[in-house]
């Protein structure tokens, strides 16, 4: 099944948001399959962010993603890429639709509080980015029976 990743940001952290972004995406159904604090560096955003660092606002995007630890989160379900992305929104929090994660908790274009991978391409390169194979959890969930149909997904349970 899908999996992409979810950075809960430092503008987050801060501001006391890690459970507020944990509880939407459980309550979803998305299911964790990975979850850490983790420390960013310039190294891992210029890789990260390489679509970025020529932009002028690229220093401060470092100084914001650097300036706490962040969560690092893998989740998996059907479609969960682009499921994670429309529950994100738009980049610029204020322009995001409200019953978003960015439409609802967050002003800024750059303290917008999550990343979420934007294909599942990216969340393959993203996923192996940020965990080891030994710290994603592929780990048999009874919810499915009650997330999905029997037509959507195959039980293994
Ligand atoms: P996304 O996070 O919605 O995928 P991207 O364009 O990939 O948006 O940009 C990555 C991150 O870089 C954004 O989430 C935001 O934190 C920051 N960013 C993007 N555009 C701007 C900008 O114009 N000013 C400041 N920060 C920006
Ligand atoms: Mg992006």
């Amino acid at each position: 099944m899908e999996q992409t990743l979810i950075l809960i940001k430092p503008s987050a952290v801060i501001r006391c948001l890690i459970g507020d972004v944990i509880s939407r995406i459980q309550h979803k159904g998305l299911i964790i399959t990975g979850m850490k604090m983790m420390q960013l560096d310039e190294k891992i955003c210029r890789e990260h962010y390489a679509h970025l660092v020529d932009r002028p606002f690229f220093p401060d995007l470092v100084r914001s993603m650097t300036r706490t630890p962040i969560i690092a989160m893998v989740v998996k379900g059907l479609e969960a890429v682009r499921v994670v992305r429309d529950m994100t929104g738009a980049t610029k929090g204020r322009n995001a639709a409200p019953g978003t994660l960015r439409g609802d908790f967050c002003m800024s274009g750059q303290e917008n509080i999550v990343h979420a991978s934007d294909s599942v391409e990216n969340a393959e390169i993203e996923i192996a980015r940020f965990f080891s194979q030994g710290e994603i959890f592929d780990y048999t969930n009874d919810s499915f029976k009650y997330l999905y149909a029997p037509d959507e997904v195959v039980f293994n349970l």
